[in-house]
């Protein structure tokens, strides 16, 4: 309560009658305290009931308009509305719909000199037989209404019992999404499973191609699914993980198809059987992979030794790369060990590097494109200097290039 000093008087009779008889009603006891407490000339207190301010001029109280005097009436972007006795805080989408019934018009408490609330300012105030319909509209998000109880509910809402618009919760009334349906205000948010995306009618979900998103999502074949992708991996390999590709190792696994006198030699996507005895006349077989001449009739003028040796290579191996070492199994005093590529290096793909006087590194100088052998012969010439004793030893080194280069 706000109380005022005034000068309250007979003479100041200048109302109607209903609103003399509604303000005597109001403010009853003010006014029994002014009559009793007080000459007629002398002031008296004087009050009004919040959201209303004494008018001097009318001698009546006045709606504040606190969307003017409160400097944040409604905060978080709402929007004022001032009404009798005190104001709306609405967002900024509500609507207010004004009858135009003429019907629903008539005289009414002088707006803004109102001493009870009325109805949000309309152009013809009228008074109301239901007291209900004296209430200010209902304004929220979504809701259009009269004071007559006709509600218009925007797209997403429905008038209940009450009257008033509720959302529609979409997801159970028609499910309309095709995964997942959340519900909202007003609306409702449809969402996809792992895997999917939202399509553009922002209902139906559609698989998302992973395999186009990247080369790199595998290792040698992306295969995309609904929802999902797999990678795959080439005859010869397993898949490791969820994207990389492991040689199986079918000598180990048992996976080869080698006979008993072969050699199981596994390589990167594949395996290889080679003769357990690769000796053939004049050699015989004096060692593991190694033939040996011994004949002095039928070994004049041919290798005494060779040794057999099988490796792997990747397909497209960066270079220079040092890819095998070939050492002097037996080492003499006063000898003179050199190496040499005696045989298989057409291409140049291949350099010998002396690293020692009884060792040397054969560097791969061209990346090597499989699947494809190569069969490179490496000669050791040694040279007795003492007894100027000259004789050689062979590596025929088979090298098994890989399909691929992992
Ligand atoms: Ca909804
Ligand atoms: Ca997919
Ligand atoms: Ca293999």
């Amino acid at each position: 309560m706000k109380l005022y000093t005034c000068r309250f008087t007979q003479q100041k009779g200048i109302f109607s009658r209903n609103f003399m008889m509604f303000r005597i009603c109001l403010y009853f006891g003010v006014i029994i305290a002014c009559i009793f407490s007080q000459e007629a000339e002398e002031p008296v207190s004087y009050s009004c009931t919040d959201g209303y301010e004494f008018d001097v001029g009318s001698q009546g109280c006045k709606d504040i308009n606190e969307c003017v005097t409160l400097p944040d009436a409604c905060k978080g972007g709402m929007r004022c509305i001032n009404y009798y006795g005190g104001y709306f805080c609405l967002p900024p989408n509500a609507q207010i719909i004004f009858s135009t019934d003429q019907s629903d018009t008539a005289a009414g408490p002088a707006p803004g000199i109102a001493p009870a609330p009325a109805p949000v300012p309309d152009p013809t105030p009228v008074p109301e037989p239901e007291p209900v319909a004296r209430q200010p509209l209902l304004v929220w998000p979504g809701f259009h209404g009269n004071r007559r109880g006709t509600v218009r509910c925007s797209a997403g809402f429905l008038v209940d019992e009450q009257n008033q618009c509720r959302d529609i919760n979409e997801c159970e009334t028609s499910n309309p999404c095709q995964h997942m349906c959340f519900n909202i205000m007003g609306s409702y948010i449809c969402q996809c499973k792992q895997g999917f995306e939202l399509a553009p009618d922002s209902i139906s979900c559609q698989d998302i191609d992973e395999c186009s998103y990247s080369s790199y999502m595998c290792q040698y074949q992306c295969v995309n699914q609904p929802g999902q992708y797999t990678c795959m991996c080439p005859d010869g390999y397993q898949l490791q993980g969820t994207s990389l590709c492991q040689d199986v190792n079918e000598c180990e696994t048992g996976g080869h198809n080698c006979r008993d006198d072969e050699l199981c030699w596994n390589y990167h996507g594949g395996f290889r059987c080679y003769p357990r005895n690769p000796c053939h006349e004049p050699y015989v077989r004096t060692g593991e992979n190694r033939c040996t001449c011994s004949s002095p009739s039928l070994c004049h003028g041919v290798t005494p030794s060779i040794v057999y040796k099988y490796m792997s290579i990747l397909s497209d191996r960066s270079v220079p790369a040092d890819i095998f070492q070939i050492q002097a199994t037996n080492i003499y005093a006063n000898t003179h060990n050199t190496f040499r590529i005696k045989a298989g290096n057409e291409g140049g793909e291949f350099f010998l590097r002396r690293s020692s006087n009884v060792s040397a590194m054969l560097m791969l100088t061209k990346p090597l494109t499989g699947p494809r052998e190569h069969i490179v012969d490496l000669e050791m010439l040694t040279h007795n200097t003492v007894l100027n004793y000259r004789s050689s030893s062979l590596l025929r080194l088979t090298l098994i290039v890989g399909p691929y280069s992992f």
